[in-house]
């Protein structure tokens, strides 16, 4: 067993859960280096590059960015393009918790790194990923894997436990899918928010309905999150996958049932990014 039963009640009581030792010691290492080369190569550019299966670049550049001070910010899909990250994307130890939490059978959604470099602006306003990936049923895990130490100051994931059995809010603001909750939602949980911190090979175990963001990083540490999203296998997305990869739907644990399960809820749909990532959404907001 991967996880203890106080930890799974905890998950299913808070919608978050913090693990450590998530993949080995190599992994951790391998992963770190395939991201370390990637900013070495983002140095050289000035806009988003690369290519994702759906035409957006893979790779997304913070405003203000430059090669003294690089604001990778994003890669999106990063299994369809370093064997490191597709193994470590089903062979992490964090694939064994979630199978104990949602599993048994379960497919991968899909994978990106958030990263806040030292200097840059990068923050992820308050939302729940559930409005952009809506499913016949809500049992999907969004695991954030910590490539570096992450502390009070590198701009933690910040969440607001038990949200996950709240109501699911609305993203839209002004006629446009901001991927954003209103100002007011987020006031409203101030007091309750709670940082995610922990040492690399840590992961953030987060429900896909929970409320969260994150501010910028005030340290001069990097901030790299591995981001790789399971869901159950009899769930079946209602709305086109906003980061689809080669891997999308892949079973990583179990086998395939042939089977809907569907769960009663009702959202507003989102609408699928045009720019590079949901940063670009995020900012219209
Ligand atoms: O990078 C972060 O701090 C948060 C990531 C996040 O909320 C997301 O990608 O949905």
């Amino acid at each position: 067993m991967m996880l203890t039963q106080k930890q799974k009640d905890q998950f299913w009581r808070e919608g978050v859960l913090v693990v450590e030792d998530a993949v080995t010691s190599d992994q951790l290492a391998d992963l770190r280096g395939v991201f370390a080369d990637w900013v070495e190569e983002s140095r050289g550019q000035t806009d988003d590059y690369g290519e994702t299966m759906d035409g957006r670049p893979r790779f997304d550049l913070q405003p203000g960015h430059s090669a003294a001070i690089p604001g990778l910010r994003r890669v999106q899909s990063p299994e369809e393009v370093s064997d490191v990250f597709a193994n470590t994307m089903r062979a992490a130890r964090t694939v064994d918790m979630c199978v104990e939490l949602i599993g048994p059978a379960l497919r991968f959604h899909h994978g990106k790194v958030n990263s806040k470099m030292p200097g840059t602006a990068t923050a992820v306003k308050f939302h729940q990923d559930f409005p952009f990936q809506p499913m016949t049923n809500d049992d999907i895990i969004t695991c954030l894997l910590f490539l570096d130490d992450v502390t009070l100051e590198n701009g933690p994931l910040e969440v607001v436990p038990g949200t996950h059995k709240g109501p699911i809010y609305s993203h839209w603001h002004g006629g446009r899918f901001t991927g954003a909750v209103a100002d007011s939602v987020k006031d409203e949980h101030i007091g309750n928010l709670v940082k995610c911190t922990g040492k690399a090979g840590s992961v953030c175990l987060m429900h896909a309905r929970l409320l969260h963001g994150s501010a910028p990083n005030k340290s001069d540490k990097p901030r790299t999150l591995y981001i790789t999203t399971y869901y159950a296998e009899d769930a079946i997305e209602l709305s086109p996958n906003h980061l689809p990869s080669r891997l999308t739907h892949e079973i990583v644990r179990g086998e395939a049932s042939g089977r809907v399960r569907c769960t009663p809820y009702n959202l507003e749909l989102p609408e699928v990014p045009t720019d590079t990532s949901f940063f670009a959404q995020q900012e219209q907001s």
